[in-house]
């Protein structure tokens, strides 16, 4: 694939994520009259505006890359060589609940490898975006990791879902804890990561996030100078994997601190 076939992969995903993320504007602000609550399981939120948006964006991409694969968190999908991994609402429990902190996540993955990665926050008008070799932007302005190379010193947010065990989850809280680190959890994990790349966290770990919610931000924090594990591994695609993205010298204590 040519770095052509790539930068316009690059630019439809901002475009299509943007179109995606008004309509999510448009339904959060209509919400009362037309949201109704439900789960896929356990603190595990549902909506319809999930399955529309993503409907939207595989029209899109259908549209303008056919022979692409297409795999969404709520409709699924096929990972072939050329694939694109979405996540329509990542937040949803807080788009449920009327919280402003969810985003549109969209990365192009070609042979298990991410080469494209967008976040669209609609609520804070806020386009993270990376080709790989290329950097990452908030906005189009270039973005790097913070310099926080002190535990003591860091904000770290942890994320927890009922995909694992609680005690593992409490296990790293009480680390980061005792090693002075500001511990915090929202309900998004791409835009956790991706406030790793511009440096409002200095870390984000999560002990099971599937490939949709991170592909994309994964790729925005090693853009942006940041480190992360080797997160997209072939079994990450379908099953999911643990998480770490951070400044590159908070790499070892968290690595640590996650071991459980
Ligand atoms: C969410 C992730 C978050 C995780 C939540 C949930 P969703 O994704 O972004 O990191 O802790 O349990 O999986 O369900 O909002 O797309």
């Amino acid at each position: 694939m040519t770095d052509v076939q790539l930068n316009l992969r690059f630019m439809a995903a901002c475009a299509i994520a943007r179109e995606a993320g008004r309509l999510i504007r448009l339904r959060f602000d209509a919400r009362d009259e037309v949201l109704k609550l439900e789960f896929k399981g356990p603190q595990n939120y549902l909506t319809e505006t999930d399955a529309e948006v993503e409907q939207l964006i595989a029209k899109r991409i259908a549209d303008a890359f056919p022979d692409d694969d297409f795999f969404g968190e709520e409709g699924g999908g096929s990972f072939g060589r050329d694939v694109w991994i979405v996540d329509p609402i990542d937040g949803t429990a807080d788009f449920a609940r009327g919280v402003p902190h969810f985003c549109v996540s969209i990365a192009f993955v070609r042979d298990g490898r991410a080469e494209v990665g967008v976040l669209y926050d609609p609520m804070l008008d806020e386009l993270f975006a990376a080709q790989r070799g290329a950097g990452a932007t908030l906005n189009g302005k270039p973005i790097k990791v913070s310099t926080i190379d002190d535990i003591r010193q860091s904000v770290v947010e942890l994320g927890w879902s009922s995909r694992i065990q609680f005690e593992g989850y409490a296990a790293v809280h009480a680390r980061l804890h005792e090693l002075g680190a500001g511990v915090k959890r929202r309900g998004s994990g791409a835009l956790g990561i991706a406030y790793v790349a511009m440096g409002r966290h200095d870390g984000y770990c999560e002990l099971h996030i599937n490939s949709w919610d991170a592909a994309a931000a994964v790729l925005i924090v090693q853009e942006a100078g940041g480190w992360t594990n080797d997160f997209l591994t072939p079994n990450c695609l379908q099953n999911g994997n643990r998480v770490i993205a951070c400044t590159p010298a908070l790499r070892e204590v968290l690595e640590q601190v996650m071991n459980v």
